[in-house]
């Protein structure tokens, strides 16, 4: 385990710990026990209540998460990463959602179409034994099981804004590794121009997968040209906040592709398929005039029933709306808008 402190940020009033956090934090200081609270004494950081803000994030213990059948060698894996540096060309230093936000405000509609839903109801989600089907275009197709995927990886952190076609953005630290790593390992060959993904279909487990009336049809599916899928800010992310991810984020792996609105970033992924033609994504097949394949993130272009020229950093605390500018590419023009040269954004939004 490690602890991960940034330096000299300012803190607003609105950020200070909620309490909640503040005890989850204690017991877990003293789980930790006397070394690892000795280390900390030394940075001026500790005890106080804002700390865990300042400190970049809340460090939760495994108890904490909601993740009911533990890959007790997964966590290992997560939890023995090297700390990646503070911040480097794909990290944002911009202030890190809550833990307690980014798990109970989530879109996994398989879970119910509710913000609190996903971490209410996917509490007994078994993601151990977990195959992910390999297929398509490529020299190494095959089921492979998720410890055979990510044993060759080197897992990193990624803090990363992420905006939701709804308006809502958080800014998430991530660990996975690229995704680039991964499909490259399936040998995809010349035809493979576009990657398409699935989600698990389990309606024993995915309420909404038994509804008659959900929006969605199921499996949950999405998918990038290959570019956009080798490009190195795209991850397979198994964790957030320095710990596999919680059920309502996507365990026991999902896609995270920051320029895009939040739906392409698939959750709990069983399928990898490479092909010739465009995949069909979900959101698409719901209303294509309001949700393109590229998706990519676009102030400049309207949803059809809203703008998308500004946006709601989450939490928004009672009395201090956190509205700001949505970015060009969500802010990360500079790396991606080369991808898409020569291409009318409007059409292909
Ligand atoms: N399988 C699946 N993946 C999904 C979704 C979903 O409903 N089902 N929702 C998407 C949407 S709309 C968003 S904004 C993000 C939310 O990710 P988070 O809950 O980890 O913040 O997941 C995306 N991935
Ligand atoms: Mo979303």
């Amino acid at each position: 385990m490690y602890i991960k402190v940034k330096r000299g940020i300012a803190i607003a009033s609105s950020e200070i710990t909620p309490e909640s956090v503040y005890h989850s934090r204690r017991k877990f200081m003293q789980g930790a026990g006397l070394a690892l609270g000795a280390g900390l004494a030394g940075t001026s950081l500790l005890p106080s209540a804002a700390s865990a803000q300042a400190g970049g994030y809340e460090i939760k213990s495994a108890g904490d998460l909601n993740l009911a059948e533990k890959t007790f060698w997964l966590e290992q894996k997560v939890m023995a990463r090297k700390p990646a540096p503070q911040s480097g060309p794909y990290t944002t230093d911009e202030n890190i959602t809550p833990f307690d936000t980014a798990t109970t405000y989530n879109n996994f509609y398989e879970f119910g179409t509710g913000k609190q839903d996903p971490s209410n109801r996917a509490r007994d989600f078994r993601v151990d034994p977990w195959t992910v089907e390999v297929k398509g275009e490529c020299g190494k197709p095959g089921n492979y099981t998720l410890e055979d995927i990510l044993r060759p990886h080197t897992l990193e952190e990624r803090i990363y804004r992420m905006r939701c076609v709804e308006r809502w953005s958080m800014v998430i630290p991530w660990v996975g590794f690229p995704l680039a790593d991964l499909l490259s390992r399936f040998e995809p060959n010349g035809n493979a121009k576009y990657v398409e993904f699935l989600t698990l279909v389990d309606p024993g487990q995915m309420p909404e997968q038994r509804s008659r009336f959900s929006t969605l049809e199921w499996p949950y599916h999405e998918g990038l040209r290959m570019d956009e899928a080798m490009h190195p800010l795209t991850i397979m992310a198994v964790g957030i906040y320095g710990n596999v991810l919680p059920a309502q984020n996507g365990a026991p792996m999902r896609l995270v592709v920051p320029w895009k609105y939040g739906y392409k970033g698939i959750k709990s992924i069983v399928s990898i398929n490479f092909r010739e033609t465009e995949p069909p994504t979900s959101w698409n097949d719901y209303a294509a005039n309001e949700y393109g394949f590229f998706s990519n993130v676009n102030p400049n272009v309207r949803h059809p029933r809203w703008s998308q020229a500004r946006e709601m950093r989450l939490p928004t605390p009672l009395f201090a709306a956190q509205e700001r500018e949505t970015l060009m590419f969500n802010g990360y023009e500079e790396e991606v808008a080369s991808l898409y040269a020569g291409m009318d954004l409007r059409k292909f939004h």
